[in-house]
């Protein structure tokens, strides 16, 4: 009936105004030559997910922490954080271009360590970002529009799924460097030197900070020490992507380190970060973009054309989770009490890359599942093949992308001898 009634109500809408063209324009298309497109590789897997009925499903596709019960986990210091800032009734007017002053201070101060040199002489500029995709566009924007030397930027092989898109869309050439060492499951230390060591002049090259997405493997100290040497040498342009800070160690100083050695090398980088991980703020979308630059003078002039980007494309961006995020850094206990909770996290994370790789032991596999246990942050890259994903995901309704990559964060006790049973069943 309400179906009739609203047909009724289209035709009769139809009718009334032929002489406006309502119908030819309805009869017409538009958009007839736009074709379907693909689900996104890392986002389409929760789509898919959300259509399973099967009671065990897992969804180990997005990098999303849940708590032991698998249900999505809000720190306690962001409930407190709230609840300081609702008792201030605080305004809602725009934040500046840049975002909230306070917390781009604190998030530079986060990443640099609050004694850093660049900090003092004031030669970062640190603008408010919508979390760590919006930072890494901004910034892309900016190397495509003023980074006089090339418009080539080198990925690891692989890197994040969103990488190629981001820095594509703003006009950037995707190239890459050798990464990952499919046959030892660990960091292809040689094969990347090697590459970088070729690479032009001047190109811009990605590092993913620490807990790189989507291998868990992160260079060791002394292999950083010779990647920057290198880097120096072909003068290239450092973009660090900072998105699981606190997620590799638990220690957000100690997930920093390679970051904070680059800038003690001279290496003038620029640095994407994001708080939806290490503070679980994924929907709030907070983050920041920096700039190091030669000096203040510089850092100046980059401000002026970050803001001359940004304003025609989001013109200042949302206030809430900046200053959740700001209040936890600056609040001594508050902070205190996150530094705990990322630990919490980070510990968790490992207790279940031990039980699952004691699992598939257990249930009788023959294969070496060490690398689960050693990779680090929150995803582990299982070695499973596209078809193996492909039953495990058929089968037993264990969802993951593609290339065999697991969010470790979202397994847990109830769950971990399930996957186990799973990934034996598809590997042996
Ligand atoms: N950089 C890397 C390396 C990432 O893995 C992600 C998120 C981001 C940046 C951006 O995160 P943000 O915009 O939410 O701050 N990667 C997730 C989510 C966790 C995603 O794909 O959007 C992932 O599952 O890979």
């Amino acid at each position: 009936m309400a179906l009739l009634k609203s047909t009724k109500v289209f035709v009769c809408l139809g009718n009334i105004t032929p002489s406006l063209g309502v119908m030819s324009a309805r009869n017409s298309s538009w958009w007839g030559g736009v074709q379907m497109g693909p689900p996104d590789p890392i986002l389409g897997v929760t789509e898919a997910f959300k259509r399973d009925t099967n009671p065990k499903k897992m969804n180990l596709g997005v990098g999303a922490y849940r708590d032991d019960q698998g249900k999505p986990f809000v720190l306690s210091c962001v409930r407190k954080a709230e609840a300081l800032i609702a008792a201030k009734q605080l305004d809602k007017e725009y934040l500046a271009i840049g975002g909230l002053g306070e917390f781009t201070k604190a998030c530079a101060q986060l990443a640099l360590g609050a004694d850093n040199e660049v900090l003092k002489s004031g030669r970062n500029i640190t603008v408010q970002t919508i979390s760590g995709t919006g930072s890494l566009r901004i910034g892309a924007n900016f190397l495509s529009r003023f980074h006089g030397g090339s418009r080539d930027v080198y990925l690891p092989k692989p890197s994040w799924g969103n990488h190629t898109p981001i820095f594509r869309d703003a006009g950037m050439q995707l190239k890459a460097y050798r990464y990952y060492d499919p046959s030892t499951c660990g960091f292809d230390f040689n094969g990347a030197l090697e590459d970088i060591s070729k690479i032009p002049e001047q190109s811009v090259i990605l590092l993913h900070a620490c807990a790189h997405n989507p291998t868990g493997v992160d260079p060791r100290p002394e292999q950083w020490k010779e990647i920057s040497d290198i880097v120096k040498k072909r003068n290239l342009l450092v973009f660090f992507d900072m998105a699981y800070q606190g997620f590799a160690s638990g220690d957000i100083d100690r997930d920093a380190w390679a970051v904070r050695y680059f800038i003690e090398q001279g290496h003038n980088i620029v640095l994407s970060q994001s708080f939806a991980k290490n503070m679980g703020l994924y929907g709030e979308r907070v983050g920041g973009f920096s700039v190091v630059c030669k000096d203040n003078e510089e850092a100046k002039r980059v401000e002026s054309q970050l803001k001359i980007l940004i304003r025609p494309i989001y013109s200042n961006p949302p206030m809430n989770g900046a200053r959740i995020a700001t209040t936890i850094l600056n609040t001594p206990d508050l902070r205190a009490l996150w530094l705990e909770e990322v630990h919490g996290m980070a510990n968790r994370i490992i207790k279940m890359r031990e039980q699952l790789a004691a699992g598939l032991k257990k249930n009788g596999s023959t294969h070496n599942w060490q690398h689960v246990i050693d990779q680090i942050g929150m995803f582990c890259f299982t070695g499973l093949k596209p078809e193996q994903v492909e039953r495990i995901t058929k089968e037993f309704s264990v969802y993951m992308t593609k290339d065999g990559r697991i969010s470790m964060a979202g397994v847990t006790s109830g769950n971990v001898e399930y996957l186990a049973e799973a990934i034996h069943a598809v590997s042996k």
